[in-house]
């Protein structure tokens, strides 16, 4: 079988013309992505990026007035991602990195918002590149627990499980994730319902604690 020749390459990468129809084996080779090891970052004309300030995680953190005296503009963390699919198209794998910032809010340190996929049976994997921190995972139980986020840690996300991840460290926490084109997001479980537990600094060391 020959491989289709790629027209116009000499010149650079062509640009794919509809990422959402695209299933085959050129995807990344017509425009590809490069993850930088050593900071999470990724490049590629394809990559979006996705940013979270103090202003968008209204009612994320337990103590309201803290966020409230922050800029509201003051970045949480970012997410670079490679979509080489559609959103919610069945069968394909979408891969990101989120960079988070070193910070606290009250006693809880800068987080994710988290999330719950909204095809429940969709899992995730995540791998740790710089800083340090904690993935919060809850069940459909609710009892939740905390995996230690260090470079190098892969963490599995369980189907049925929400995730969300707080920097614990003094410096950008950046992990790599994969995760099936069609999980979606639920965030609106979390905002109605919260994790059953947070993950507070007591006596300085990061410890999950039951909401009362
Ligand atoms: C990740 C998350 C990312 C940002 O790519 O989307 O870390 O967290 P929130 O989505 O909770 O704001 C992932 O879990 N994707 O499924
Ligand atoms: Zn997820």
């Amino acid at each position: 079988m020959s491989t289709s020749s790629n027209p116009g390459s000499g010149s650079g990468f062509p640009r794919v013309k509809d990422d959402s129809e695209r299933n085959d084996v050129s995807t990344t080779r017509d425009a590809p992505i490069t993850v930088h090891l050593k900071t999470g970052e990724l490049s590629g004309e394809r990559v979006k990026s996705t940013i979270r300030t103090i202003g968008d995680l209204g009612g994320i953190f337990r103590d309201e007035k803290a966020r409230q005296v922050f800029d509201s503009n003051a970045i949480v963390y970012r997410v670079q991602a490679f979509f080489p699919v559609g959103e919610g198209v069945e069968g394909g794998l979408f891969w990101g990195t989120t960079f988070i910032e070193p910070g606290m809010v009250g006693d809880e340190y800068f987080m994710t918002k988290g999330h719950y996929h909204s095809n429940r049976g969709r899992g995730e994997y995540y791998m740790t590149v710089r800083g340090s921190g904690a993935l919060i995972l809850m069940d459909e139980s609710r009892r939740t627990v905390f995996e230690p986020m260090h470079p190098g840690t892969l963490h599995y996300i369980p189907f049925h499980t929400a995730h969300r991840v707080a920097n614990t460290g003094e410096s950008v926490l950046a992990f790599l994730a994969c995760w099936p084109s069609d999980s979606g997001h639920d965030y609106e479980s979390i905002a109605r319902e919260g994790f059953s537990a947070r993950l507070r600094k007591v006596g300085g060391i990061p410890t999950l604690v039951e909401e009362s």
